[in-house]
């Protein structure tokens, strides 16, 4: 039985990545005088990374001038990366980042429903905060039971342990729980931990299908009508997902999965959107 959501935060709760957090890396290069930018394409590719001050040591590390000194770019990332939060906090607090459709719907469903939230995120719980505050109001974190960042979980996605972390927190397995995640990384991560996910796909992640996950969309509440890929078939249909809908989702996904079952449903219809 579904007893609590677990959400990714960057490119899930929001479109923070190519608006958010690569702005804020670009304005860091340039606070420091360095002529690199991260186009929306390269971030894109960077994305593979997980956690910002991994992705600067990942992009910087090869570059000739800072080649033969790792202490150097060790101090450089980590000062870009100090730099890149507080841009990334000016740039979210402003409100031109939106959170995603239907994402407000269903945490009131699940409040309506005493159904618990925690959040499991790669990025800081400062950066948590900056997002969701203007947008949920000062007793936002009252919504999460748990809200795990990466200075409790320092191991990043693909690395399940902040999703485990979660599930300790809220006093599930990981069976009662539903992930909601937008990334290969964080599909793989819940995975690991054991949760069936649910992706609403991000622009960065537009054109994969995530077949593993319980269901794939483009969105939980998509304008232009819902197509569903995933472990429990394909369907299409209209309107926002809700939690009465996960809930049944995951009964059978879960039910599925412990028969062996899972994985051999495709093209069987799934519980069609709105229904
Ligand atoms: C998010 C990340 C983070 C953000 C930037 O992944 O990988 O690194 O891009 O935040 P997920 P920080 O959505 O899978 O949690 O700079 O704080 O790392
Ligand atoms: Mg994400």
């Amino acid at each position: 039985m579904l007893r609590a959501l677990i959400w990714d935060v960057d490119g899930t709760l929001a479109e923070t990545e190519r608006d958010g957090h690569r702005i804020a890396f670009n304005l860091a290069f340039e606070h420091l005088g360095l002529p690199w930018r991260w186009s929306v394409e390269r971030y894109g590719e960077l994305l593979a990374i997980t956690g910002g001050r991994e992705r600067l040591l990942h992009d910087l590390g090869p570059r000739p001038e800072l080649a033969g000194d790792p202490d150097q770019l060790h101090r450089l990332a980590v000062e870009l990366h100090a730099l890149k939060n507080r841009y990334y906090a000016e740039l979210v607090s402003g409100g031109s980042i939106e959170l995603r459709p239907g994402v407000r719907e269903l945490f009131d469903d699940c409040a309506a429903a005493g159904v618990a939230m925690a959040i499991a995120t790669t990025t800081s719980e400062a950066n948590i905060g900056a997002l969701l505050e203007p947008r949920l109001g000062a007793q936002w974190r009252r919504r999460f039971v748990a809200v795990i960042g990466a200075e409790t979980a320092p191991r990043k996605k693909p690395d399940p342990l902040a999703y485990r972390i979660a599930c300790a927190a809220l006093g599930r397995s990981a069976s009662e729980c539903l992930a909601v995640e937008d990334s290969r990384n964080g599909v793989d991560a819940a995975h690991a931990a054991g949760l069936a996910v649910l992706v609403t796909r991000s622009v960065y992640f537009a054109a994969q299908r995530f077949d593993d996950a319980m269901a794939a969309c483009d969105s939980l509440a998509p304008p232009t009508g819902l197509v569903l890929h995933g472990n429990l078939g394909v369907a299409q249909g209209s309107g926002r997902i809700g939690l009465e809908q996960l809930c049944g989702w995951h009964e059978r996904f879960v039910a599925g999965s412990a028969g062996g079952a899972a994985g051999e449903r495709d093209g069987v219809d799934a519980a069609a959107p709105g229904g």
